[in-house]
């Protein structure tokens, strides 16, 4: 059978997550408009009769800030070393800059099979995209481009069968009912950050990390979830939490509707603000909130 592992590489924000959970069919990563959702690399697994492919999303390529953003850079890069295919994904509604290329030559150069997903084509005009593959091919990227839609399903079932082509004979990696390497309690953390992300402007959501403090499915049908929202400043604690706790309130019940979907069971979640000023850049506390490079 076809087997083997694919990093899916590509600018901040440019729809890697979203283009995985589309080619998987089930989300493994959430997704947001903000740049820096992905903090991890975590892997979506697509079974289908005589392949097994294993998507690598990986942090999204963006300056590195703080040493957070920097562990986040070298996922991506340490991620496309070690695998049979590199994905490329580029928004195509951006266009393609000089540094676009730049920075596809850079991946092909790692010497690992390349293919780019330009995506985003529901929201440009169609005609612009074959002059940009040209301009790709003429600046010297020597791969196939796969214009698709991961919102629209647009280009999905070529890029697939197209990425399957391109994986080596081998052995399943991991068995073939598991759609992800993460665990419960690490989606449920993700849930409740990607509701941040889409409740609160991006100064907050970028200095949170989110801590699941207790995870039990009770005899009753019901889970038991409790979490930690850890931000960086008092005044973030505020604007958080909202006056009167409203708006806590808020993202704590959007979040849970979520979860609840993603366990299929009622959830009782309850969700504490704290503050731990610069953990970003604090060794000890990247790694008490997960972010360890090596694992
Ligand atoms: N219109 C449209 N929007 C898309 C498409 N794919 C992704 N998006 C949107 O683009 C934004 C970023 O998507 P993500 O999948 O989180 O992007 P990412 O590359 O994983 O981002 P990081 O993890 O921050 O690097 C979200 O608002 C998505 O809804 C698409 O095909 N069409
Ligand atoms: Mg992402």
């Amino acid at each position: 059978m076809k087997a083997g592992t694919v990093a899916v590489i590509g600018r901040a924000n440019a729809g890697k997550s979203t283009l995985v959970n589309v080619l998987v069919g089930e989300k493994v990563a959430i997704v947001s408009p903000k740049p820096q959702t992905t903090r991890d690399r975590i892997l979506g697994i697509l079974n289908e009769a005589g392949a097994q492919v294993v998507f690598a999303d990986t942090p999204g390529i963006y300056k590195a800030g703080t040493a957070l953003s920097g562990r986040m850079l070298r996922t991506a890069e340490s991620t496309a070393k070690d695998v049979e295919l590199i994905l490329f994904v580029h928004d195509g509604h951006k266009g393609v800059s000089e540094e676009d290329i730049a920075l596809m030559k850079r991946y092909q150069s790692v010497g690992v099979p390349m293919l780019i997903a330009y995506t985003k084509t529901d929201i440009m005009p169609a005609e612009n995209i074959p002059q940009d593959v040209k301009e790709i091919c003429e600046g010297g990227v020597s791969c196939d481009v796969y214009p698709v839609s991961a919102r629209k399903g647009r280009g999905i079932e070529k890029l697939r069968r197209a990425i399957v082509a391109a994986l080596p004979e081998g052995e399943p990696l991991f068995p073939e009912d598991i759609v992800s390497d993460k665990s419960e309690r690490f989606m449920l953390g993700e849930i409740m950050r990607e509701k941040i992300l889409l409740k609160y402007d991006k100064e907050i959501p970028h200095g949170i990390a989110v801590l699941v403090t207790k995870f039990e499915r009770g005899q009753n049908g019901v889970a038991e979830v409790a979490l930690d929202i850890v931000c960086e400043k008092p005044n973030h604690k505020a604007i958080l939490i909202g006056k009167q706790g409203a708006a806590l309130k808020e993202v704590l019940s959007f979040a849970r509707k979520d979860m609840e979907k993603f366990l299929g069971c009622k959830v009782f979640l309850t969700g504490y603000v704290k503050v731990k000023e610069g953990w970003r850049d604090s060794a000890n506390l990247l790694h008490e909130y997960g972010y360890d490079e090596e694992r």
